[in-house]
């Protein structure tokens, strides 16, 4: 296979969505037709990993085609950070921009800002955003919806900045600003509860991450996030192609990550809650951007890849009823554990490819990294990653457009306490690690434990039924192999 393909690709990139939260991958309680009918045009994966149980080391793999661990500030981030990137290191959106395409990102970042000195002043252009990291435009929020500053940044700088209102954040644990709403101090201004955490900042009635002070003009409203992020999606693709160049949008959906908050037409519309609502928002749209696609005459000539960025969880902290409302709906599908987790609740996603001019149709039980889309990529693209780039990121073009049934040999993922599982061949491994079995805010299995496990995928999807002692051997070379990516060149 060594024909080229430029055809436009888009990366659907959602937070928190489980294994089992889609209509196509086994859900009855939310539905989701846009990504069904997605799922239908093209392949559906089984056996796809984020890098991560939570997001930013997920997201930096996805981008840089490195494991997690080759960054050691690859952890949850506040949202003043600094950009863990380092802009010399080859990206997915650089091997876009070099092949000759107009490449943009909406929606969330959640991997730093700025390079310069600390802390970052938001009232001036950041010198480190993602336009100096293969993005040609930019328009997302920091970290996460429950962070501060909940603000949108195009290019380098904030959106709707007043000279006379500036913006301050801060992330020690006592305020530092006198005369803002905080949780303790006025509740009167809520309107949801926080259950752990998110105690600080009141910003348009919930508690956040972080203190923040002024920028009244610049704050989102976080029932716009989703007509906002999606209008300049669609926005991205009617630019790209009035240019004429083949496209990269990388689209990271902000749902369905706490706070949970839809546009007011969602609003009850599953039953199951804000959850279940976002998680209808978010299909509504992808669905829209599908639409955008069709009557561009563009659909049949973009891939279009959605996953997400670890697996999912119910109460991440607010009171939003999630778990009341959750009835029977398993929001990750058969498996064990959720976000945060080693097992593979935590890590193992929806991962569907879509272009009808490429990508075959059915289901893929292939072994597959989030991490393996930049090589894969360059394949397609006929290129290659930089010298050096892309470590750990294997080509697998072939299982992504369905001609390869097998995949990769071996997919190593980490959970939030960087604790490591091996997938290889029917074989899921977690190494030994200290740590709580259960993780009581969020009721989430871990997974952790100092003895190691060994669960036969095959037969054993919910891994119950830990086999490590009755086959030491596997176990030993798993343990190995793990020990061998981690000391690993490059
Ligand atoms: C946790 C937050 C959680 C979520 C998570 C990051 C608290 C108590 N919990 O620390 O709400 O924001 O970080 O999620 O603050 S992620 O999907 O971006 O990794
Ligand atoms: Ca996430």
């Amino acid at each position: 296979m060594s024909q080229t393909n430029h055809c436009n690709v888009v990366i659907l990139y959602a937070d928190d969505l489980g294994y089992g939260d889609l209509g196509c991958y086994g859900s009855h309680e939310i539905n989701t037709p846009n990504l069904d009918r997605l799922c239908r045009n093209g392949l559906k994966f089984t056996n796809a990993y984020a890098a991560s149980a939570v997001c930013t080391p997920s997201r930096y793999s996805i981008l840089t085609g490195r494991y997690p661990f080759r960054n050691s500030e690859a952890h949850i981030l506040p949202g003043d950070a600094g950009c863990i990137i380092d802009p010399a290191l080859d990206t997915v959106p650089k091997l876009f921009r070099r092949a000759g395409y107009r490449t943009g990102i909406v929606g969330k970042w959640h991997l730093g800002l700025g390079g310069g000195s600390r802390p970052i002043d938001w009232n001036q252009d950041i010198d480190l955003t993602p336009v100096d990291l293969g993005f040609e435009e930019s328009f997302i929020f920091p970290a996460t919806a429950d962070r501060v500053p909940c603000v949108y940044v195009e290019g380098r700088r904030v959106v709707n900045l007043d000279p006379k209102d500036p913006i301050e954040v801060s992330y020690e644990a006592e305020c530092p600003f006198d005369g803002i709403p905080t949780y303790h101090k006025n509740p009167e201004l809520l309107t949801v509860k926080s259950s752990h955490g998110h105690d600080m900042s009141i910003v348009g009635g919930i508690g956040r991450i972080g203190y923040m002070r002024g920028g009244k003009r610049a704050v989102w409203k976080d029932e716009e996030l989703a007509d906002t992020f999606l209008d300049r999606a669609l926005r991205f693709i009617g630019d790209s192609q009035r240019d004429g160049r083949p496209f990269f949008l990388y689209y990271a959906l902000h749902q369905p990550h706490v706070p949970r908050v839809p546009a007011p037409r969602f609003r009850g519309i599953t039953g199951l809650g804000p959850r279940g609502d976002v998680i209808a928002e978010m299909d509504w749209c992808v669905g829209r951007l599908l639409e955008e696609l069709e009557k561009r005459n563009l659909l049949d000539h973009t891939m279009v890849i959605f996953s997400s960025d670890n697996g999912p969880v119910l109460d991440d902290g607010y009171v939003d009823r999630a778990k009341e409302l959750n009835g029977t709906h398993r929001m990750a599908g058969p498996l064990r554990g959720g976000k945060y987790s080693k097992f593979d609740g935590g890590t193992r996603i929806p991962f569907i490819v879509s272009c009808p001019d490429l990508v075959h149709r059915g289901v893929s039980d292939a072994l597959i990294g989030q991490v393996d889309l930049f090589a894969s990529f360059a394949h397609m693209l006929g290129t290659e990653p930089e010298e050096g780039g892309a470590a750990d990121s294997q080509d697998l073009y072939a299982a992504l457009i369905g001609e390869d049934p097998a995949g990769r040999e071996e997919l190593m993922m980490e959970d939030v306490s960087c604790g490591r599982l091996l997938r290889c061949g029917n074989w899921a491994y977690l190494s030994p690690s200290e740590g709580v079995p259960f993780m009581k805010d969020v009721e989430i299995e871990t997974g952790l434990s100092m003895e190691p496990q060994l669960y036969n995928m095959d037969y054993d999807i919910g891994q119950r039924i830990n086999v490590a002692s009755e086959f030491p051997d596997v176990a030993g070379e798993m343990e190995m192999r793990i020990q061998r990516i981690l000391t690993g060149g490059r």
